[in-house]
């Protein structure tokens, strides 16, 4: 009797070590809500991960940036701390500075000419830079085209943005840029913007459509001023952590996911970049376009000379820059 008790209880102990053999359970850092192109491409490489490996990796979704703010979760995935993430390359920037240029004003003339650079060889070069700091890229997304919106003025011209405290992602590329718009940049994270838009505390924000009405940014600022300033891409990543536990199967499962699931984003972008230009404009946005870009661009000259001159950002800059 004893005996049989004792046999029951190892095989229960050898039962459980077993199955968190079988399963592991991974955390995945989300900025965005339900519904979003990202979460919905989040979630569809979270499922074909599970199919493709069995069920052995199981990706919790943490969206809504629950498990922090973006820097401090690039930070975290860096640790190790997180294993997988999808980050917009501004903030990525700061811990790579290798893909600062990502970010530059109006380097890419829109999604298309972006990714056919990220999806040949230059997207392989950041990659590689990347993975060097910890961030092993699965997929690139599209992080759309930036543009300004002010709840307390309407801009119509590019010198109507001087002295507005306007919001930046903490990243330094955007900090700097504001302020060569004689502006002032006030650092804060997504989740505070539309309470400082509603406190006064900021004038102006920047980002693109779908994130201008997913967080409700529209209900306040609702003059648009469409310059698409920044047009970037962000990035679904996994932990170099991670990465090195995998088996070159499981890496391959993960890669094919992510590549997938990147295409998907992409899809799905699209028509939400249409989507929030319909819901905003039918909630009483105004939209006034930039005239001319070119003095912007001169505005911006500082910045494309530092990064010409930066050896980690130079050749970048003059690959994706026509001779
Ligand atoms: C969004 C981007 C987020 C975050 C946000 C911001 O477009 O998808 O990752 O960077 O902008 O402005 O903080």
């Amino acid at each position: 009797m004893r005996t049989s008790i004792k046999g029951l209880l190892c095989l229960s102990i050898a039962l459980s070590a077993g199955m968190s053999l079988a399963q592991t359970r991974l955390r995945a850092w989300n900025i965005h809500p339900d519904g979003y192109p990202v979460t919905e491409a989040m979630k569809s490489f979270a499922a074909e991960v599970a199919k493709t490996t069995q069920g052995k990796y199981q990706i919790g979704i943490f969206s809504n940036a629950t498990l922090g703010d973006q820097p401090k979760a690039v930070q975290m995935l860096k640790a190790g701390e997180i294993d997988i993430a999808e980050f917009s390359s501004g903030p990525l920037s700061d811990a790579v500075p290798g893909i600062k240029v990502l970010n530059l004003p109006f380097l890419f003339t829109d999604s298309a000419h972006m990714f056919r650079h990220l999806d040949g060889k230059l997207g392989q070069r950041f990659a590689a830079s990347l993975k060097a700091a910890g961030f092993v890229v699965l997929g690139w997304y599209d992080g759309g085209a930036r543009s300004f919106y002010c709840a307390s003025r309407t801009v119509t011209n590019v010198r109507e943005l001087a002295g507005a405290n306007i919001r930046v992602q903490q990243s330094e590329i955007y900090t700097e840029m504001v302020k060569l718009l004689n502006a002032r940049p006030v650092a804060l994270p997504y989740k505070d913007v539309l309470d400082g838009l509603q406190q006064g505390k900021i004038d102006c924000a920047e980002n693109n459509m779908p994130s201008y009405e997913s967080t409700g940014h529209y209900k306040v600022a609702k003059n648009v001023f469409v310059t698409n300033h920044v047009i970037s891409p962000e990035a679904l990543v996994v932990s170099t952590q991670l990465w090195s536990k995998l088996g070159q199967e499981e890496q391959a499962a993960f890669s094919a996911a992510g590549a997938r699931s990147a295409l998907l984003m992409r899809e799905l972008w699209n028509k939400r970049v249409a989507l929030a230009l319909e819901v905003t404009a039918g909630q009483g946005v105004q939209f006034v376009k930039v005239k001319d870009t070119s003095s912007m661009i001169r505005r911006m000259s500082p910045l494309y000379d530092r990064y010409m001159k930066d050896p980690t950002t130079r050749q970048e800059l003059l690959s994706i820059i026509p001779q």
